[in-house]
């Protein structure tokens, strides 16, 4: 069945960026290869919201920061358990910019996450320690935006958590595969079942577009 989006509908597009890009510092396979289908995909929709994973050097998730500790290890921290990564999308950097190719013209608003040194933001919607909202879901509220349609990096990561909290506020959440790549296929395979499990619909960009791949 086609999906046509409306003026209540916005296009999440999850941390496009060249770090998680190949040649990145934290790169996800394929991570570019979204980028087609996500400009492709833009043109059906009226609103466009970006995200932007934008952090201090000296930001907690940085396995670099914590003695003898290596990336996708994990530490405790004040909110509980945080995995570690490689330094990446650090402000100012173009490991933080968005892939060349991504059309930006259309996106109204870009929500920059994890810039607190102490917490980490995988969710477009609350940070890491599950309290601190971005305000994103108090601005689709005031644009009477009740549809989120997510597309982005990394599956397993940024775009499920977004997904979850789109889903716990009450937003209806539909997920676009090919829109998204992840890093690892056990996790991304987790992932799709616990975002099915709390109402996400997982789509193909065909269904909004018409066009294959
Ligand atoms: C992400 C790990 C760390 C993501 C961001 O965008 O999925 N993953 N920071
Ligand atoms: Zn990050």
């Amino acid at each position: 069945m086609r999906l046509n989006p409306t003026e209540t509908d916005v296009l999440l597009i999850i941390d496009v960026q060249n770090d998680f890009c190949p040649g990145g510092s934290l790169a996800v396979d394929g991570g570019d290869d979204v980028v087609p289908v996500i400009n492709r995909l833009q043109d059906h929709f009226d609103n466009i919201v970006l995200t932007q994973d934008w952090h201090p050097t000296d930001h907690t998730s940085f396995a670099s920061g914590h003695a003898k500790k290596k990336p996708f290890e994990s530490v405790t921290v004040a909110y509980g358990d945080q995995t570690l990564w490689p330094d990446h999308c650090i402000q100012g950097t173009p490991g933080a910019d968005f892939h060349p190719d991504l059309n930006r013209d259309q996106a109204q608003l870009t929500i920059r996450k994890g810039f607190r040194a102490a917490v980490d933001s995988y969710s477009a919607f609350f940070e890491n320690d599950r309290t601190t909202p971005t305000g994103l879901t108090g601005y689709l509220r005031e644009r009477g935006i009740d549809r989120v349609f997510l597309t982005g990096l990394a599956t397993d990561v940024c775009v499920r958590f977004s997904a979850m909290d789109a889903r716990n506020h009450g937003f209806d959440t539909v997920l676009i595969l090919d829109g998204c790549r992840g890093l690892d296929e056990k996790t991304v395979n987790e992932a799709l079942t616990a975002m099915k499990e709390a109402g996400v619909r997982v789509i193909e960009s065909f269904a909004v577009t018409g066009l294959a791949g």
